[in-house]
This record gives structure tokens, sequence and C-alpha cells, in this order.
């Protein structure tokens, strides 16, 4: 028998509370925590794998060094010292913006994210590249016009929606909401609720819609366009939210006045009908729209966004209860970027510009590739895998190779570390401690949870958050730091009084060291992550103290005033007295705990970050990219051309992976999940037989791949899982199919990818 320990797992956004079985520093089995706040006992099976993805073979141990094509193993302060002579030598030459760092988070796993921003921001780059760039710029971008602020999105009160509407997202499979299925199941079998799904195809959650929507494959901002103006033709609107709340709906409705409605459906092949009970759904009911990457991957994906948050607003759906919500979040993801201050960057060959911090993944190639003295010569990368998840593989390998300085990140061998300069092991975040997921999905209760430890790393692993701050402190980016704060750091950690320390951090920076405010992360990491021994939970600590609910009245964790006799009164510390409070219940809490609510009626003058607290819904560049939605053009456009025969969907969410982290194939061994899902009328007009191999080619490659018949495709559409193509234990399996995407699939208004939309030729293998 082993010994039961609480966690969190790490696979995706979800972060399930689990319960681990360990015995020998092995985990035995795996099980969902009831007693978890976010999840109340729900998992699904992939986090039930997690023995396959801390214990195998090719986890990294040690730090490496490449050596003509072999790897050495060097010592932690050879890797250091070597990789911040060199990376210093490269910036000094050639300026800041031969720098750039990619990953450095997880979607349920966000502490290196702090100190790789401090690392960043010490050299006076701005190159960040993770999957904000690769799904999130065009949804963003759109919530920063709308609502002021690219950090307040919208998502949908599922608890008290009439009605969840799932617009290119499969949750079902995919688990974004807590507790996933049985939230798709409930909403869908509970009388008084609906299910509608707007999905070319019949998913895994259209199979439980109330009512399936089926756009024809890239067509719907053409079919928003049309269901907006069915709305207002009818003046279904809801005009006294728009009066109260929206600055400039006069300007903005003319995208949506004499629009050929009809000549529109026929295009997305949705029936009028159908189209006319939708927008009256819409405009009488309570609802709330999940978006995924259909939308987000999908043709014109930063008008898909824009359409669908105005959409919500003009139906007064917008930020308010039994409507769409912005959960609170514990966690600061980033900042606004406003792409037209002429402080944010553009990336000198392609022109793009970063939304909340990060740039689009697509541009990597060009901006290393090209002869201008400012391109990137250094990358350091941890917790992103850009030669499986990011755009064209051949082309990203052969950037990444030709990198002056390529440093690597990672708990496993992968693709990206058979290549770095150097290697440094990290800890999975079962190893770590304390490490946390951002994304706060609960709601009105704020749930958090730090990621206790349930076994020791192999090795010297060590923390990915704990080697970015040591890299920065052996870059020479930070100064010495004073023995005090060391002993304060100590003495916190023993006592469980922080806040001593957090003055004692303060008096540093006043004195002398404001130009390290940027840095804080990392001495914070240095000193109280040195004395609990995981920089993570110090950062954790760190990251409630700066948390944008900070002195909003929303937390209700009591402050222990015999702890704090002072300083809970002064009235600049007596909130982060507050959030201090809040980190011990989470820290003694390891299966997650509420630390407060959020005010629904507080929802519109919270999350509207305008100055006029009013939604803007006319932009400049959307006035210009409109006017290009039309039944004519998308006509044209959405025709087969160049030899292709069928639209492949680069990449599923499938139950069989978990993006480029579960690369072990005794996770999927029940089944073979690597196929392409076609149509079985497309596949026998085509005379392919079930289990046959095909060739698909798309403009970036080819890949041979045997067919799946699945009704659960639409005609004329194919699937191929993004989560295969690993070598693991020295063998390949299957191919991985951003071998087919290419980086110019990008969409024009912010550099989103368009996946779910890749013209391919389909055909038989000679
Ligand atoms: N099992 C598993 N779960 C995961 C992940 C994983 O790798 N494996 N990854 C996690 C991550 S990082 C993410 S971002 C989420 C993604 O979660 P989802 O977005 O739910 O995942 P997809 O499988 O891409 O589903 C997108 C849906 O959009 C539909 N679609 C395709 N084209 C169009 C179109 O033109 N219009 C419309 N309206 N719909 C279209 C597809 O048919 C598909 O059903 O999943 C998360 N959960
Ligand atoms: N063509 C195509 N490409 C896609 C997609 C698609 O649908 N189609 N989906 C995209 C989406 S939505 C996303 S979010 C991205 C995600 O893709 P990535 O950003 O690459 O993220 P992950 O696959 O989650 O993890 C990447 C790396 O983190 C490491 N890692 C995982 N857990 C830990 C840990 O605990 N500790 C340490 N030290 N390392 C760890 C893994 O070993 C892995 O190498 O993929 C994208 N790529
Ligand atoms: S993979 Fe996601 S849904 Fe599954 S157990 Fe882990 S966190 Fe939960
Ligand atoms: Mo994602």
């Amino acid at each position: 028998m082993g010994e039961w320990k609480k966690t969190q797992c790490n696979f995706c956004a979800l972060s399930c509370g689990l319960e681990m079985e360990v015995e020998d520093n092995k985990i035995i089995s795996v099980r969902p925590d009831p007693d978890s706040p976010r999840t109340h006992g729900y998992c699904c099976r992939k986090g039930r794998t997690a023995k396959h993805f801390v214990d195998h073979g090719d986890r990294l141990k040690y730090p490496l060094k490449r050596v003509g094509d072999r790897y050495e193993r060097i010592s932690w302060e050879q890797a250091y010292s070597e990789i911040a002579e060199k990376a210093n030598k490269i910036i000094a030459e050639h300026g800041p913006r031969s720098f750039a760092m990619l990953g450095c988070a997880l979607g349920s796993a966000q502490t290196p994210y702090a100190t790789a921003k401090a690392l960043l921001a010490a050299v006076g780059s701005q190159y960040m590249f993770n999957p904000i760039g690769i799904e999130f710029m065009g949804n963003w971008w759109s919530h920063g016009k709308i609502l002021g602020d690219q950090m307040h999105f919208l998502e949908p009160d599922d608890k008290n929606n009439e009605v969840i509407i799932y617009w290119g997202s499969n949750s079902y499979v995919s688990h974004q909401i807590p507790d996933a299925r049985k939230i798709c199941r409930e909403t869908s079998e509970a009388p008084d609720k609906m299910v509608i799904v707007v999905d070319p195809r019949l998913s895994e959650t259209a199979r439980m819609a109330d009512m399936h929507i089926m756009p024809a494959m890239g067509s719907d901002s053409l079919f928003l366009r049309a269901l907006i103006s069915i709305i207002i033709e009818n003046g279904w609107e809801n005009r006294d939210f728009i009066y109260k709340y929206v600055s400039d709906w006069p300007r903005a409705k003319g995208w949506f006045r004499d629009f050929d409605i009809d000549g529109a459906l026929k295009v997305c092949g949705i029936p009028r009908k159908q189209a006319e009970a939708f927008a009256r759904i819409l405009t009488t009911k309570k609802w709330g729209m999940h978006q995924d990457l259909g939308l987000f991957f999908g043709r014109h994906n930063t008008m898909n966004s824009y359409l669908c948050v105005l959409l919500t607003v003009i139906c007064g759906m917008a930020l308010v209860p039994g409507g769409s919500i912005v959960p609170e979040c514990v966690i600061e993801r980033g900042t606004f970027c406003d792409e037209h201050d002429a402080k944010t960057w553009r990336a000198p060959v392609t022109g793009r510009f970063p939304v909340l911090n990060v740039f689009p993944v697509g541009i990597i190639p060009a901006e290393i590739l090209g002869d201008n003295e400012d391109r990137i010569r250094v990358m350091f990368t941890s917790m992103g895998n850009p030669l499986r998840s990011y755009p064209d593989s051949q082309k990203m390998a052969e950037a990444l190779s030709s990198l002056e300085l390529l440093v690597s990140i990672d708990c496993a061998e992968t693709e990206v570390t058979r290549i770095a300069d150097y290697v440094l092991p990290g800890k999975t975040t079962y190893e770590g401690n304390g490490d946390f997921n951002a994304f706060t999905l609960n709601y009105p209760e704020i749930v958090f949870q730090s990621r206790k430890k349930v076994l020791d790393a192999p090795g010297e692993a060590k923390e990915d958050v704990l080697i970015m701050a040591e890299l920065t402190e052996a870059m020479g980016l930070i100064p010495r730091l004073p023995q005090y704060l060391y002993t304060a750091a100590e003495e916190a950690a023993r006592t469980g009084d922080r806040m001593k320390y957090f003055v004692k951090l303060l008096g540093w920076t006043a004195a002398g060291h404001l130009k390290y405010f940027d840095q804080l992360a990392t001495v914070i990491a240095l000193t109280l992550g040195k004395a609990y021994g995981s920089a993570a939970r110090a950062i954790s600590w760190a990251g409630m103290l700066t948390s944008p609910i900070c002195g909003k009245g929303l937390v209700t964790v009591p402050v222990d005033r015999k702890k704090h006799p002072i300083l809970s009164r002064m009235p600049m510390f007596k909130d982060w007295c507050e959030m201090d409070a809040a980190f011990e219940l989470v820290d003694a809490h390891p299966e997650g705990a509420i630390i407060g609510y959020a005010r629904p009626d507080e929802m519109l003058e919270r999350h509207i970050m305008h100055k006029d607290k009013k939604f803007h819904l006319w932009c400049e560049e959307i006035d210009e990219y409109i006017k290009r939605i039309t039944p004519e053009k998308e006509a044209e456009e959405l025709r087969l051309k160049d030899g292709f025969n069928m639209i492949l969907s680069a990449g599923r969410h499938s139950d069989e992976g978990m993006n480029a982290t579960m690369r072990n194939p005794a996770t999927f061994k029940y089944r073979q999940p690597y196929t392409l899902a076609m149509n079985p009328e497309d596949a026998r007009e085509m005379g392919f037989a079930p289990g046959e191999t095909v060739r698909v080619t798309t403009r970036a490659g080819n890949l041979e791949i045997p067919v799946e018949y699945t009704w659960q495709t639409a005609r004329g559409y194919c699937l191929i899982p993004h989560h295969f193509g690993y070598k693991f234990g020295g063998k390949t399996y299957g191919t991985h199919v951003n071998l087919l995407t290419s980086c110019e699939d990008i969409e024009e208004l912010t550099g989103n990818p368009v996946w779910r939309y890749t013209p391919c030729r389909v055909e038989a293998v000679k």
C-alpha cells in the first residue's frame, strides 16, 4: 500500500484535482479528488495516466551540452556560466532583439512565466512565444478593443445559462470547462436548458445538442454577419442594454445594414429557418458561448471572435449573470499590448505585433532566418515544443538549428532537446512544489490551488521557474543580493510570517534598486524559493500578493490580526496581508481552496476597462476587413482550388493525446489513434478502404496515414490529431501533422494560425 497524496493534474487547463498513490517514489494509481473545490471528484482518463508521463526512459536528469553530434553531461555551474557568457556576448553585439523566449508555461502550470518574463525584461526584449500566440491572438485582441483590456475575456456562466453554445468547441472531449462531461450531459438532459453546437461536423459534443448548426467549414464570419443582420432586421437586439452600455452602436450597426442575408446563408449551407430560430433564442434566452479552436483556428479567426463578442453585447449577455462573465483571475496573466503604442515592438521581417505580451508563433522562422542585423539569434525554451506544436516543423527546425544559441529546458527528451546547444532538465510539476494554473474557471467562487509535490525528481532536475531565475543571476542581470534578504526568507519559512520578509524586500527595492522592480520575481525565487526549497511555492505567494483581485473586496479569507498587528491596519499593507492569508489557506489545502467570491452585480463596472465604462463596438481594423465578408467573395474563396480536394483539420484535441506532453505510447495502447478521420461516403467515393494508408499533401508538405471511417466527419472534411510523430524510447509513433501546416497560413489581423481550414489533397499511395 502506498501513500495517497493530493495534487492537481498538469495536462490541461482544467487542472482537475487528483489523488495519487505513491510508493517508493513511483505513482501506483491515480483517482479524481472528491475534495477538489475546482473539479469536485471529476477527472478524465488522461489524468489517470500520469505515471507514464513522469516515469520513463526518456526523462532528462542532468544538464547536457551538445558536442558535435553527441550530448555530454555537464554540471549546472558549467551550464549556467557557458550559457550566460554566450548569450551575453550575442546580446551585447546585436542588441536585445536578438533574444527570445518560448513557452515558459503550460495551460495547467504557470510559475515559470514569472521568472521568464523577468529575464526577458532584464535583457530588454519583448519576444515571447507561446500558445497565446497560437490560439488566443484574435480573441484577446477583440476583447482588448471591445472591453478595453486583453486580459478581461468573456466565459459563459455555465451554471446559470439557459442555453450553452459550443461554437467551434468540442468541450465534451477537450474539457475546457470544470467537470466538462458532466456539464455537457446535464445541460443536454435538463428539460429547461438547451445545448446548441455550431460545428460543421458531428462532434462528440454535437451529438448531445438540442440544436446543431452545421456551417460550411470556414464560413463562420459570414454566418455571424448574417445572424447579426437577422437580429437587426427584426429589431431583436437588446436596446436598453445597448443604450446603457455601448458607446458607438449606431456606427457599428452599419456593418449589418442592407446585407444579403439569404445569399450569405446559402454559402454557409444553413437554412434561413434555422438561422432565424437561433437568432430568436439568442435574443430571448439567457445564454453563454464557449468559443474554441473551430473559431480560433478558423478562416478570419480574429473577425470570428470579434463578431462573437459583439453578438454577446448586443444581446445584452455580456457581463451579466446567466450570460457571459469574466472569471476573476487570481494571478496576473500579462499586460495589455496596444499595437499602436510606439513602445510595442513590431517584428522587423513580418511586421507582426504582440497580444498580451506574446507574438504569433508563425513568425518565428522568418524572424530567425532573415538576413537583418536585428534578427533573433538566441532562444531559451521551456514547457513548449515548437517542433511539434508550432507550424511547419521542417521550416521551424531549419530556423531553430540556425540559432547561434538554443537552450531547451524540458522534463523529457524532445525534438527540441535533440537539437539544442544546452539541455537543462526540468522537474515535472508533480516533483516541484507550488506550481499553479492561473486560469480560474470557477464562478462565482474564486478557487485557487497550489500543486503539491508528490514525488522526488530524478537526477539533478530543477523547477523551470528556478532555472530561469538562476540563468538571470548567471547572466549578471540582477545585483548581488544582500544576506539580510536570505536571512529574512529563512525566518519567513520557519515562522510562516512572510510579511516581515516582504517589508525587507520592499526596503531593498526602495534603497537604490528601483530599476530592478521588474526582477522581483527572480529575487523572490532565489531567496524565499531557496528557503522553501521550492521557487514555485515562493512564486505562487508572490503571484497572489500582486493579484488583480488584491484590494478589490473579493477575497473572503480573514486576516490573522495577531500575526500582523500593525501591518494589517495600515491601508497600504492591509490588502497584502489579506492576500498573504489567502496564500496560507491555499498552501495548507493541497486540494485547493475557495479564497473569495466574484460579485455579479459589479461585473460591468469591474470588467469594462474603457474609461467611459462602455463597450466600444466599432473599430477601424474591423471596419476595413468586414467589407470582404460578403457572399460573393466568400463563395469564391471557399471553392477548392490548386488541385486540393478536401479541407483538413490540422490537429484534433482527441482523447488519446495531450498536445505534445503525452509522448509515451503506453497512454494509448488500447486504440490506434493516429488516423485520418474521413466521412465514409467521401472515403468510398475515393476508393479508400478502412485502414488503408493514403497520402495527404498541403502547400507545406505531405505525409502518409491510415484512413478511419467515421460519421463524425462532415463531407469534404478530414481530421488528423496533432499529438503524434514523437520519437520515444528510440521509436517514432505516427507522423506529426505540423509537417502539413505553413507558417504563412495565418490570419491577417493578428497573425493567429488557420489550422482548422487547411486545403489538402488526399490520394492513394501509388
Ligand atoms: N484530450 C485532449 N484534450 C485537450 C487537449 C488535447 O490535446 N487533448 N488540448 C487542450 C487545449 S490546449 C485546447 S486549446 C483545447 C481545444 O479544444 P477544442 O477547440 O474543443 O478542440 P478541437 O478538437 O480543435 O475542436 C474544435 C471543434 O471545432 C470544429 N470546427 C472545425 N472547423 C470549424 C469551422 O470552420 N467552424 C466551426 N464552427 N467549427 C469548426 C471541429 O469540428 C471541432 O469539433 O483542448 C484542450 N483539451
Ligand atoms: N497543427 C496543430 N498544432 C497544434 C494544435 C492543433 O490543433 N493543430 N494545437 C495547439 C494548441 S491549442 C496548443 S495549446 C499547443 C500546445 O503545445 P506546446 O506549447 O508545445 O505545449 P505542450 O504540448 O503542452 O507541452 C510542451 C512541452 O512541455 C513539456 N512539459 C510538460 N509538462 C511539463 C512539466 O511538468 N515540467 C516540465 N519541465 N516540462 C513539461 C513537455 O515535455 C513538452 O515538451 O499546441 C498547438 N499545436
Ligand atoms: S487532462 Fe484535463 S480533464 Fe483530464 S484529468 Fe487532466 S486536467 Fe482533468
Ligand atoms: Mo491550446
